[in-house]
């Protein structure tokens, strides 16, 4: 008996010790290989197996358009992103897409899954098929499971990577993937250009099949470049001539026609065929919209509970990277989510939502999101500045402001450097103090009273604005700030902070339909309704609300010529006109936000 106690206890600690020894993986050895797809294409692959392990370990895949080749002293054991994986053991593969770096074929930018509709048509979806096909059946020491992950471009293709997967592909997690690139991702937001991001972008990505180059700028700061570019038209005419394809496609599909619609992952993504861990960052400069977006999509069709959604306080991709608390905690959280899909290891019990909850910078966990047990209080926008919860009850009120495409707002403060430049300040604009445009006449802002005790706010953030121009189309910049107390004297700068909570452009024209725009009538109040998207906040108490308004973002957004024409892209000079715009908050056209408020 006391032999079997003995020799159970050693059979124990023999279990025991097995992730223990897994924790000793000191050394990965690499390979670069050309894996075949069906159609004949090599994509080029990078390889890191783990050094004497013990016992199999699964595959965990990254495709990009951004370069598979990795520096020649990269060490994926001090890769921030996955190195607590890494320790404990995993196959990592990096791979090439078609048409980019070292890989054969051609790229099309966000190409649709065509492989649903075309028999035999091979697309990023058929393309991560093969190589899971090619990747279990060749590499060494593999346990015959495959996960895939990444962020923003690659975060689309762990997106797209998961439909009709292989039968091997176990879990995926998309973090930060391009959503619909019309309504609200990277290239527009709400039928609004994005005019620096993709202009700059198109240059990077399309110019050079083996670089990624930033477009020549003569100057650092970028503001007074853009203006004197003009109107959009210039960019081919002066620089691009008509060499881009994605830009040529900007000009060629001004509204949301059925290119973008079948562009739209909306079309060809549809229910979680594989478990799916969406990642989002409530202030991601690039892709706020698609993790949230395609959470909420494929939930509808989520019948095995695959779905789930994380979310927290950070820019694009911060989480990958970053040395803060939540970005460690978010990384603990996907080791786990992969250990328990590809090893087997844990108990699989994830919440539905997962969000870092900012102002109390604490996780909270959700059973559904947003979760439903919040209650939508309107905040109106109210005389004298003002904003409060109570409905205007005065017949008029309105306050009016002239906003001129030739002295635009900026979107951030000067110098506005090239995206991706050096010392660019691009990646934080979203958290920058909005007390830079306060002040400005063509901005209007309505501030709550001081609050006398929290407010959590939970779940989507929508603006009702009523507003004209005496003009005939306009853009509206709506955002959510939290004020913070007059006097912070342990850090005097963060006193009165404007901290922009939410904040979304929308393009007037697009009221009515984002495929049909049509113009807006001179002087005429009408409601223009505008996702600000989810927050998870706390306002504390003796902060304040503020609502927000302008009609120029520049030059992350393109000017709008205030009259309307058939096509901004090719609009003249001449176009681009000063016009008076009126924000109403009066009885019959109160402008509002609505809060999703938590009780307690
Ligand atoms: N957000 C990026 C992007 C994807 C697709 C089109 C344009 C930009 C990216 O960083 O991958």
């Amino acid at each position: 008996m006391r032999k079997t106690i003995i020799l159970l206890a050693g059979i124990i600690a023999f279990c025991i010790h097995v992730p223990a020894q897994q924790n000793k993986i000191t050394s990965y050895k690499k390979t670069e290989v050309m894996i075949p797809m069906r159609d004949g294409a090599r994509l080029f692959t990078t390889i890191f197996t783990p050094e004497n392990i013990s016992q199999p370990v699964p595959v965990l895949i990254t495709r990009t358009p951004y370069s598979a080749t990795r520096p020649d002293n990269f060490n994926i054991l001090d890769f921030t992103y996955t190195a607590n994986m890494a320790r404990e053991g995993y196959i990592f593969v990096f791979q090439d897409i078609r048409g980019k770096f070292k890989s054969e074929g051609t790229m099309q930018i966000h190409q649709p899954l065509i492989h649903e509709t075309k028999k035999g048509a091979v697309d990023e979806s058929t393309d991560t098929w093969d190589t899971v096909d090619w990747l279990v059946k060749n590499t060494e020491n593999n346990n015959g499971k495959a996960g895939i992950l990444g962020i923003s471009y690659p975060g689309w293709l762990a997106l797209v990577g998961a439909v009709d997967p292989h039968p091997a592909l176990k879990a995926s997690s998309e973090q930060a993937c391009m959503g619909d690139l019309f309504l609200g991702d990277d290239f527009h937001h709400n039928g609004a250009f994005r005019l620096s991001y993709s202009m700059e972008y198109a240059y990077m990505v399309e110019f050079e099949k083996t670089a990624s180059s930033d477009f020549p700028f003569p100057q650092y700061d970028l503001y007074d470049w853009y203006l004197k570019m003009g109107s959009l038209k210039n960019i081919n005419d002066k620089y691009f001539h008509n060499k881009s394809v994605t830009w040529n496609d900007f000009v060629a599909h001004p509204n949301y026609d059925s290119f973008w619609q079948k562009n739209s992952p909306l079309s060809y993504v549809h229910y979680p065929q594989i478990p799916q861990l969406h990642v989002g960052g409530f202030y991601d400069q690039e892709d706020i919209n698609g993790p949230q977006l395609m959470y909420a999509h494929m939930e509808k069709k989520d019948s095995f509970n695959r779905n789930f959604i994380v979310l927290g306080p950070w820019n694009h991709g911060q989480w990958g990277r970053g040395d803060d608390q939540s970005s460690r905690d978010f990384r603990e959280l996907q080791k786990k989510w992969f250990d328990y899909w590809l090893k087997g290891i844990g108990d699989g019990k994830f919440s539905e939502a997962t969000c870092f909850q900012t102002g109390s910078n604490t996780w909270k966990t959700y059973n559904s999101w947003p979760p439903k047990e919040a209650q939508v209080q309107k905040l109106y926008a109210g005389p004298n500045n003002t904003c409060s919860f109570n409905k205007p009850t005065s017949v008029n009120g309105s306050v009016s402001y002239v906003s001129d495409p030739a002295h635009p707002v900026p979107y951030r403060t000067l110098p506005i450097e090239q995206t991706y430049g050096p010392g660019s300040r691009w990646r934080n604009w979203q958290i920058e103090d909005q007390r830079h445009v306060y002040t400005r006449p063509d901005v209007v802002s309505f501030t709550m009273d001081s609050l006398t005790e929290d407010l959590t706010v939970t779940g989507k953030i929508i603006a009702h604005l009523f507003a004209s121009t005496t003009g005939t189309d306009a853009d509206w910049i709506v955002k959510l700030i939290d004020v913070y107390p007059a006097f912070d004297r342990e850090n005097l700068s963060m006193s009165q902070f404007q901290f922009p909570v939410a904040m979304e452009v929308f393009r007037g024209r697009f009221r009515k339909s984002f495929s049909n725009p049509s113009p807006l009538t001179p002087n005429k109040p009408e409601e223009f309704i505008i996702d600000l998207h989810d927050i998870d906040h706390v306002f504390k108490k003796g902060h304040r609300i503020m609502i927000q308004v302008q009609s120029t973002w520049f030059p992350v957004i393109d000017r709008n010529p205030q009259k309307y024409v058939p096509n901004i892209y090719l609009a003249k000079e001449s176009d681009f006109t000063k016009q008076t715009h009126t924000i109403y908050f009066s009885s019959r056209y109160p402008t509002y936000i609505e809060l999703p408020v938590m009780k307690d």
